[in-house]
């Protein structure tokens, strides 16, 4: 069996394969570290995030306190909003895509384009967790997300009613879930609104750099993918484009028609 994730058991056991260190991937990650030192060109390199979860749960005050920017008074997202982030030696494009039921069938236009995924929990209210599972399993089981890496933070730990990360391994059937589509994955606690995390910094960019020096260790296929899978979505949604003006001109043309059988004039 493939283990792709690196999920902390922190409270239950999960199997033994939660335990296992993704030693090559480490490796490459070093490696390529190691050769952005020698190469100054590829220094700075650029990737997609996608901040994706529920709405409510946290992702817009996540983004807001990675910009170093206040987490009081944040408004539902409609519709994305985009943050362009140095962090580290990573030109970092962040879309901060809404959550609420009838905004999350924007999030799949998204899936192209992004080099990883967070998916924010918010782990204080557990009368949305099945729903959070429901959103977190369309997105990994997606065929343009699959295979790619995805940090969950469980946000919201300073409310005391927060589960642990090992209760939203488990609501999320996580495990199953990542080891199934080949995601590499890791979970982190997380309190958005909180400016500094038991390590001094925010706890945001703490987890962000896992998913960042991730995806940097397998930059060029994922970006191939990235290339590849974008320019098949412009296509199909210029075919799709094509064929909506090719419909609206039949039914004017036949529209024309009719007038014209009825004797009427040409509108
Ligand atoms: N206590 C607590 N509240 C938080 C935390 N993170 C966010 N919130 C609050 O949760 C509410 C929703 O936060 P948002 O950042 O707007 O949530 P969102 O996921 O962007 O929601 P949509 O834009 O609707 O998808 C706000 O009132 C935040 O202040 C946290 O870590 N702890
Ligand atoms: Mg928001």
């Amino acid at each position: 069996m493939y283990i792709y994730t690196t999920l902390k058991p922190s409270r239950k056991s999960h199997g033994t394969g939660l335990k296992k260190a993704a030693v090559n991937r480490n490796m490459c990650s070093l490696m390529s570290n190691y050769c952005c030192l020698l190469c100054p060109c590829q220094v700075r390199k650029k990737m997609t995030i996608l901040i994706l979860g529920l709405d409510n749960a946290g992702k817009t005050t996540l983004v807001k306190g990675l910009q170093k920017e206040s987490t009081c008074d944040i408004a539902p997202t409609v519709g994305f909003s985009r943050a362009d982030l140095h962090i580290d030696r990573f030109d970092v494009t962040m879309f901060d895509l809404g959550g609420s039921p009838n905004i999350r069938a924007i999030w799949q236009n998204y899936y192209a384009d992004a080099h990883g995924a967070v998916f924010v929990v918010d782990s204080s209210d557990q009368s949305r967790i099945a729903e959070a599972r429901d959103a977190v399993t369309g997105i990994l089981m997606h065929p343009q997300i699959a295979g790619k890496p995805v940090l969950v933070l469980a946000n919201k730990q300073d409310n005391e009613r927060a589960l642990c990360e090992a209760d939203i391994i488990e609501h999320l059937s996580l495990e199953q879930l990542v080891n199934k589509n080949k995601c590499l994955c890791k979970i982190e606690k997380c309190s958005a609104v909180q400016v500094k995390g038991p390590k001094g910094e925010y706890c945001g960019l703490t987890s962000l750099r896992w998913l960042l020096a991730t995806i940097n260790g397998d930059h060029a296929k994922l970006h191939q993918r990235v290339l590849q899978d974008s320019a098949e979505q412009k296509q199909h949604q210029e075919a799709e484009r094509k064929e909506r003006y090719e419909r609206v001109r039949l039914a004017r043309l036949q529209r024309c028609k009719v007038g014209r059988a009825k004797g009427g004039g040409v509108y």
